[in-house]
C-alpha cells in the first residue's frame, strides 16, 4: 500500500473533500510509486483559506522576534533532516542528490535569513517639518498569502515564499506542484514539529485549475506569489488585477553565457556544462544559450560537445550520476519537440538529440544532453524557453554583438560573461538587462541574501530572497506622532 498524504488544514492532515487522490511517481523509474496525495478542489481551498483567516489575528499579534524563534527552529530541524529530505526530493523530482541537498540547503538558508528578519524588518524614521513631531514607517502584514510553487526547486522555492510571508505576520495557503508534493509535505511536517500554531500554514495539493485558480481568485487572499511559466503567470496577474491583490511572479528565462575571445575556455566550458545541464536544464536560471566569440568558437564547441557527451545520465540517487531525468513525460516531449524544431530550422545538432531508453533508463523520462551549434539568434531553439537539457550555441564577432544577442530575447533573468578583461566584464554587466549577472561563472547558483528575479517576461518587478522579498508580503504604514499639544497644520503654518 502506498503512503497516502492528505491536505494540511488548520493543523490537521485531512483527505480532500471529494476523497479523491492522485499518484506521484519517480521520474527516473515510473514503476516506483512515491505516494498518493489529495486531489483537492475549490471546497478544500475554501476550508484552507478559512483556517488561514482565523489564524491571522493571533499570528499577527505574536511579536516578530517570537515568530522568528519558530522559524529558527524550523531551520534547525531542516538541517537535521537534510539527508532524508534530499533523498525524498530526488525520488520525486529526479535531480541528482548533490543538487537536492543544495535545494534543501537553500530552504535552510532562507529560513535562517528570515528568522533574523524577526529582529529587523527595519522601517524609517525621518525628521518632521514641524517641531515636536515624530515620524516613522513600519511594515504591516497583508493578511493571507496564496503561494503557488513549482516542481524544479520543490523545497527551496516554497521556503522563499513562505518564510518572508510568515515572518511579517501573514498566514499562508500553499499549493505545491503536482509533480513534487512530497517535499512540501515534508516542509509542512517540519513546521508542525517546530510548533507553528495551527492554521498559520495550510497546504492543499492538487491541480492548477482546481486548486491554484480558486486560491488566486479567493477574495480573502491578499497576496499571491507564483513561480512557473510566463503563460500561467499572465493568468495569475489577470486574476489579481481586479481586486488589486499584491502579486509576485517569477516566470521564464532564456539565460545566456557570453564567452569572449580572451576567456579561459576551460572554465567557460565547465560553466556551460553546469549551467546548461545542471538540474537537467530545468532551472529558470539555466544557461540555455551560449554566445561565443568566433575566435574561440571552434575550441569552445569541441570541448563543450566532448563534455556533454561524457555526462553520466541516470537515477539521481546513484552517486556517479551527473544528470537525472526530465520531471515528467510532458517535459520530455517538449524537449523532443524542440529537438525536431532545431533540426528543421537548420541548427547543427552537435551532441545528443534523443531520448535514452537503454537498460535501467527504460522506465524513466531520460534525454541526452543536447547541443545545437551554429545557431542564429532568431531560431526558436535559441530564443524560446525549453526547460530541458538543450543548449544552443551562437557565434558572434564582438562583445557588442554578444550583448545585443544576449538581450534579444523576451526574458531577463540571468546572464554571464567569461572574460579576463575587467572593462569588458563591467560593460557587459551594465548593458545586460537582466535581474542577475555573473562574471566568470555560469548563470545559475544565486544565493539567498541577494534579490532574485528578472526583467521583461521573467518577472513583474518584484524580487524574492534578501529583504526585497518582504515587499510583496507587506504594506507600509507611515506614522506621525504630534506631541506639541496643539494643532500643527502641515505645509500651512
Ligand atoms: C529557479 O530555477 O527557479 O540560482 C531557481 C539558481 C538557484 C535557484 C534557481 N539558486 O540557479
Amino acid at each position: 500500500m502506498a503512503t497516502r498524504y492528505g491536505n494540511y488544514i488548520d493543523g490537521a492532515w485531512i483527505p480532500a473533500a471529494s476523497g479523491r487522490v492522485f499518484e506521484n511517481r519517480n521520474p527516473a523509474d515510473t514503476g516506483e510509486l512515491i505516494a498518493s496525495f489529495a486531489d483537492s478542489g475549490p471546497d478544500d481551498v475554501e476550508r484552507a483559506v478559512a483556517a488561514a483567516k482565523a489564524a491571522f489575528p493571533g499570528w499577527k499579534a505574536l511579536p516578530a522576534p517570537k515568530r522568528g524563534e519558530i522559524l529558527y527552529r524550523v531551520a534547525e530541524l531542516l538541517l537535521k533532516q537534510k539527508e532524508q529530505l534530499s533523498r525524498d526530493m530526488t525520488r520525486e523530482m529526479g535531480k541528482v542528490l548533490d543538487e537536492t541537498r543544495g535545494d534543501v540547503q537553500e530552504a535552510i538558508d532562507m529560513t535562517y535569513y528570515m528568522a533574523g528578519e524577526g529582529r529587523r524588518q527595519f522601517g524609517q524614521t525621518t525628521p518632521s517639518e514641524m517641531p515636536d513631531k515624530f515620524q516613522m514607517s513600519v511594515r504591516q502584514p497583508v493578511g493571507i498569502a496564496g503561494l503557488i510553487t513549482p516542481w524544479n526547486f520543490p523545497m527551496a522555492i516554497p521556503s522563499w515564499k513562505m518564510m518572508p510571508a510568515l515572518i511579517l505576520g501573514n498566514t499562508v495557503v500553499i499549493k505545491p506542484a503536482t509533480d513534487t508534493p512530497l517535499s512540501v509535505v515534508n516542509l509542512v511536517k517540519v513546521l508542525e514539529q517546530a510548533g507553528l500554531p495551527k492554521g498559520v500554514v495550510n497546504m492543499v495539493t492538487g491541480s492548477g485549475s482546481r486548486v491554484g485558480t480558486p486560491l488566486m481568485n479567493s477574495a480573502d487572499v491578499g497576496v499571491v506569489s507564483f513561480t512557473g511559466s510566463t503563460e500561467v503567470g499572465r493568468k495569475v496577474s489577470e486574476a489579481c488585477a481586479p481586486g488589486f491583490k499584491h502579486c509576485h511572479l517569477e516566470m521564464g528565462g532564456k539565460n545566456v553565457i557570453m564567452v569572449m575571445d580572451d576567456a579561459r575556455v576551460d572554465l567557460a566550458v565547465e560553466g556551460a556544462l553546469w549551467g546548461g545541464f545542471g538540474t537537467t536544464g530545468q532551472r529558470c536560471t539555466a544557461a540555455s544559450r551560449v554566445v561565443v566569440h568566433q575566435r574561440v568558437y571552434a575550441e569552445f564547441v569541441e570541448r563543450f560537445v566532448a563534455g556533454a557527451k561524457g555526462l553520466r545520465v541516470g537515477n539521481g540517487l546513484e552517486p556517479k550520476t551527473q544528470m537525472g531525468p526530465c520531471v515528467n513525460l510532458g517535459q520530455l516531449e517538449t524537449v523532443e519537440k524542440y529537438v525536431k524544431i532545431g533540426r528543421e530550422e537548420g541548427a547543427k545538432l552537435l551532441a545528443g538529440g534523443s531520448r535514452l531508453t537503454a537498460g535501467p533508463l527504460a522506465n524513466g523520462y531520460f534525454h541526452e544532453p543536447t547541443i545545437f551549434g551554429d545557431c542564429s539568434p532568431t531560431m526558436r531553439v535559441a530564443h524560446e524557453e525549453i526547460f530541458g537539457p538543450v543548449v544552443s550555441v551562437i557565434p558572434v564577432r564582438s562583445l557588442e554583438e554578444a550583448i545585443e544577442v544576449g538581450n534579444s530575447v523576451d526574458y531577463g533573468l540571468s546572464a554571464s560573461v567569461y572574460t579576463q578583461d575587467i572593462n569588458r566584464a563591467f560593460t557587459a554587466m551594465r548593458e545586460m538587462y537582466t535581474g542577475i549577472f555573473y562574471v566568470n561563472a555560469p548563470t545559475i547558483g544565486a544565493e539567498t541574501h541577494l534579490p532574485f528575479g528578472g526583467t521583461k517576461n521573467t518577472g513583474n518587478g518584484h524580487r524574492e530572497a534578501c529583504t526585497q522579498a518582504l515587499e510583496v508580503f507587506s504594506e507600509w504604514k507611515s506614522i506621525y506622532v504630534d506631541f506639541s499639544g496643539k494643532l500643527q497644520r502641515a505645509q500651512i503654518d
